[in-house]
């Protein structure tokens, strides 16, 4: 991945929505964009990662800090209300959505066993929320922008497991594809970065998830799992002047893991 040139994000702001902790690919995506020179608005999810989330905050300058609970419509409506008044007036420029939940269960029965309150809960949060989060943040975005949301290949092929999150990465995808060409006469793109799987907090939950990671590394291309400031430097680049051609698209940042049939 060539550099996006230093500074390239001088001067735009950027909300990135899914930090939880250092391991989370959302802070690999926000420390990408606070080197290219970003502001950043960070949201939180529950009074558990506020502290966590505040701290690592404070490593990069004039950074805001916000609760945001997205399977709440008032939370995310208050939010965004608090974030323009505080902007007062200046465009915001990017989006990351990197939020995502299932129930545990979800991810290791079969899938048929999926619960209608399970496969629910999974669609509202992990791919409702980027509607939301667009229709919000589009207002605020005055001089165009880019909106980036996280994927798996779990949502075009059959990953055993990964089950309604499977689903709910499907429909996800198909939102980036509606809202980049709603948003696009606004200057508005919208894509995703489909990551190859990351020792996350979130994917400690999955059982045997070191022997997916063991599998991945000896059969891509590059022979090794992908590390997060890989999706970071992608999402930079999705979100500078350098993406400005690239819209409703999924871009694999997977050590060329999907391209692989048998
Ligand atoms: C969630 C979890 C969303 C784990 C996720 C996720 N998107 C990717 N992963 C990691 C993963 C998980 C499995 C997998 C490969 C990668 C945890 C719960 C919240 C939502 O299977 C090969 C199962």
């Amino acid at each position: 991945m060539p550099e996006t040139g230093a500074g390239a994000m001088a001067g735009k702001t950027v909300l990135v929505m899914g930090i939880a902790n250092r391991w989370s690919l959302a802070y690999a995506i926000a420390q990408a964009l606070a080197r290219q020179g970003a502001e950043l608005v960070l949201t939180y999810q529950g009074e558990r990662v506020k502290r966590s989330v505040e701290d690592l905050g404070a490593e990069w300058p004039a950074t805001r800090v916000y609760p945001c609970d997205v399977s709440q419509d008032a939370s995310v409506a208050t939010f965004f209300e608090q974030l323009a008044g505080d902007l007062h007036g200046k465009p915001l420029a990017g989006v990351v959505h990197s939020i995502a939940f299932a129930n545990k269960e979800d991810l290791e029965r079969p899938f048929a066993a999926t619960s209608r309150a399970g496969f629910a809960l999974a669609l509202d949060v992990s791919a409702y929320s980027l509607v939301a989060v667009a229709r919000h943040a589009a207002p605020l975005m005055m001089e165009g922008g880019a909106i980036v949301t996280l994927t798996y290949l779990g949502a075009t092929r059959v990953v055993t497991n990964y089950n309604v999150m499977g689903v709910a990465k499907a429909a996800l995808e198909a939102e980036v594809r509606y809202l980049a060409s709603e948003l696009g006469p606004q200057g508005i793109r919208v894509n995703a970065i489909s990551a190859g799987p990351i020792k996350t907090a979130s994917a400690r939950a999955i059982k045997d998830f070191s022997s997916i990671l063991d599998h991945v590394a000896q059969r891509a291309p590059l022979r090794r799992v992908t590390d997060p400031a890989e999706v970071g430097d992608t999402a930079a680049f999705l979100l500078s002047d350098a993406g400005r051609g690239v819209t409703g698209d999924v871009i694999f940042v997977d050590s060329g893991y999907h391209i692989l049939g048998i």
